[in-house]
């Protein structure tokens, strides 16, 4: 295989993406750290009031802004400000990328200090009418238009390297990542309109109420795209980089193109799919947002047979026979092209995760896993799938590359996916057979399940919580490896002249794009998909004849005995 691609980097440019990666992965251990808290807790190993001083809501806030939000946010950033300039030959302009870097670090701070001081125990998805200190909001605003500023301070170069390649297909890395932040751009107008107009005025006091269906609306408008948000930068890297890294070639460059230009088109107007229980949208909405849900499965389905037939086919021209060979033929513990154990480990578990998410989408079948601990396993199976273990590939890579640190500790390293792997199967399958059991989530209730006075009392729930709390302790175990190596590589001298290099595959099929060429009918195409599927709804929870809502914090859970005391008679 020819040798990737070396290029020289600017000190400041590097020092960007450096940063932009070590933060967020510090903050990781944070997250990591708060997520064990939750599987002790529910399995009643810890009380609350153990969780050193964090409440259970505050924890699971911190699990889920730090990991969701704050770690994916800073990664795409990192990784297109090193991909996209590297893909085009060009040097990232860095004015206007240490502006953004700078305003989504001050915007973390902010929104970790609420948090950190119990003022934002509102989860990640901050649902009024629970309200979080103003500082929780603006820093969520402030990392938002940090990375617009990203985004946009890749598109001179973009359009001057179109005016330079005249009839060249844009770079496929390119794509991928332009295709990330337009539906990022377009999901997060509608959080910014509900965070900036809604929450911020109501948080500071100046407005006494929200209307809640509405707010919550603008929050899944945003909401699923989002994780084709976090998905996408993984889906890059599995179409420019596995191949190659699998010992052959991207089975088709157009089924690629056009996975990309699918997910510009469905992955907004769907957000009705984590509202089926919400009384004030009407079925029609639901139902067609739906059927929209079937169709952003699809790119993902053709990703499924397009990187399968690509992995086939470089195991064949190394020798594979017969009819399953070709999987045994993968360089699954390479140390050599060790990232490929990050990234294939993570397809392997979005197999699962894929197929869970096509069972929420079924309407009759969400009624039976909304708000229970089946989600949970959906979006571990998801973000903690393929998205994180690809960040945390990537993240290592980068690393490596911009510090110019020789990784430390590379079989540990290759090890890490494949122990998470089996940490997320075992804690998913606990938190998805509870869920099928009635298991609610985000339940501040601990164990008072098995506490036969208890109102909450449901002794067969033990075995999945218990399976659960064994699943999230290997995964913790398996963080604390790529920490080891993480860190180890960091705090290593140089061993190399810092440079970009990305092992970027080429095509078996190489065809011209032609109508995938141009972004634009796309993104047209794609806006009136949403005014289509979203105007109903905004007709539904305007004219919907309900209260709007007083602000609310949830705080630890009352001492059992306080619960026995609850007023659960029908
Ligand atoms: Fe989801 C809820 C439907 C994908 C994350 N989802 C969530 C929540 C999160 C989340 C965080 O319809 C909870 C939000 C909350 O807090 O309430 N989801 C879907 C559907 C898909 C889907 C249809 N979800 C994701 C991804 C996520 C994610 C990706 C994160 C990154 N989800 C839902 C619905 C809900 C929901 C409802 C609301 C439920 C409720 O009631 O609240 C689709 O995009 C899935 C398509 C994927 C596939 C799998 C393809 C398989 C591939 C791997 C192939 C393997 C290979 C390896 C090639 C069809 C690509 C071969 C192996 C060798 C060894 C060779």
């Amino acid at each position: 295989m020819n040798a990737t691609l070396k290029l020289p980097v600017e000190p400041w440019a590097r020092r960007l993406v450096l940063l932009e990666i070590a933060l967020p992965v510090v903050l990781l251990v944070l997250g990591i750290y708060a997520g064990l808290l939750q599987v002790l807790f529910r399995a009643g190993v810890i009380q609350a009031a153990e969780f050193w001083g964090w409440e259970y809501y505050q924890a699971l806030t911190l699990h889920g802004v730090v990991n969701a939000i704050v770690f994916t946010t800073f990664f795409a950033v990192a990784f297109g400000n090193a991909l996209v300039p590297y893909a085009l030959g060009m040097k990232l302009p860095l004015r206007w990328a240490w502006v953004s870097g700078i305003m989504m670090i001050v915007g973390t701070l902010m929104a970790a200090w609420a948090i950190l001081t119990g003022k934002a125990s509102v989860l990640y998805t901050f649902y009024p009418p629970l309200m979080a200190h103003p500082l929780f909001y603006l820093g969520a605003a402030l990392l938002i238009i940090g990375s617009w500023i990203a985004f946009f301070n890749w598109i001179p170069l973009y359009l001057r390297w179109r005016r330079e390649h005249p009839g060249e297909k844009t770079p496929l890395a390119v794509v991928g990542m332009f295709a990330t932040f337009i539906v990022w751009l377009i999901a997060t107008v509608a959080v910014a309109i509900e965070v900036v107009v809604l929450l911020l005025p109501w948080s500071l006091g100046w407005t006494q109420e929200v209307n809640v269906p509405l707010a919550r609306m603008l929050f899944w408008f945003f909401g699923h795209p989002l994780v084709y948000f976090w998905l996408l930068p993984a889906y890059t890297m599995y179409y420019t980089m596995l191949p190659r890294l699998g010992g052959g070639k991207l089975y088709s460059d157009k089924v690629a193109r056009l996975v990309f230009m699918m997910f510009i088109l469905f992955s907004i107007p769907v957000g009705a799919h984590h509202q089926f229980a919400e009384p004030a949208i009407s079925s029609g909405s639901k139902l067609l947002h739906s059927f929209l849900t079937f169709a952003v499965a699809l790119p993902s389905l053709l990703t499924a047979f397009t990187l399968a037939a690509s992995l086939e086919y470089g195991a064949r021209q190394r020798g594979a026979r017969g009819l399953f060979d070709w999987i045994v033929k993968q360089p699954f513990f390479s140390t050599d092209g060790w990232m490929f154990s990050y990234l294939i480990a993570g397809l392997i578990i979005f197999i699962l995760g894929g197929i869970s998410g096509i069972i929420n989408a079924s309407y009759s079948m969400n009624l039976l896993v909304h708000n229970t601990s089946w989600l949970p396993g959906h979006f571990h199976l998801t973000v903690a799938g393929p998205v994180l273990l690809a960040f945390l590939g990537m993240s290592l890579h980068l690393l490596a590359t911009h510090a110019g640190k020789e990784i430390r500790l590379k079989r540990l390293a290759v090890a890490v996916p494949y122990l998470w792997l089996i940490g997320v199967f075992t804690f998913s399958w606990g938190l998805m057979r509870g869920g099928l059991h009635g298991e609610p989530r985000r339940t501040n209730l601990g164990m008072s399940y098995l506490n036969p006075d208890s109102p909450f009392y449901h002794p067969e729930w033990k075995l999945y919580v218990t399976v659960t709390m064994i699943g999230g302790i290997i995964m913790t175990l398996a963080m604390i490896a790529y920490f080891t190596v993480f860190f180890a590589t960091a705090l290593r001298s140089r061993t190399k002249e810092p440079a970009a290099e990305f092992p970027l595959s080429e095509a078996y099929h190489d065809e011209p794009a032609g109508a995938l060429a141009n972004l634009r009918p796309w993104v047209i195409t794609a806006i009136v998909l949403i005014v289509i599927a979203y105007t109903p709804m905004v007709r539904d929870v305007l004219r919907g004849t309900f209260s709007n809502a007083p602000g609310y914090e949830p705080h630890n859970p009352a001492p059992v005995n306080q619960i026995e005391q609850l007023d659960t008679s029908p």
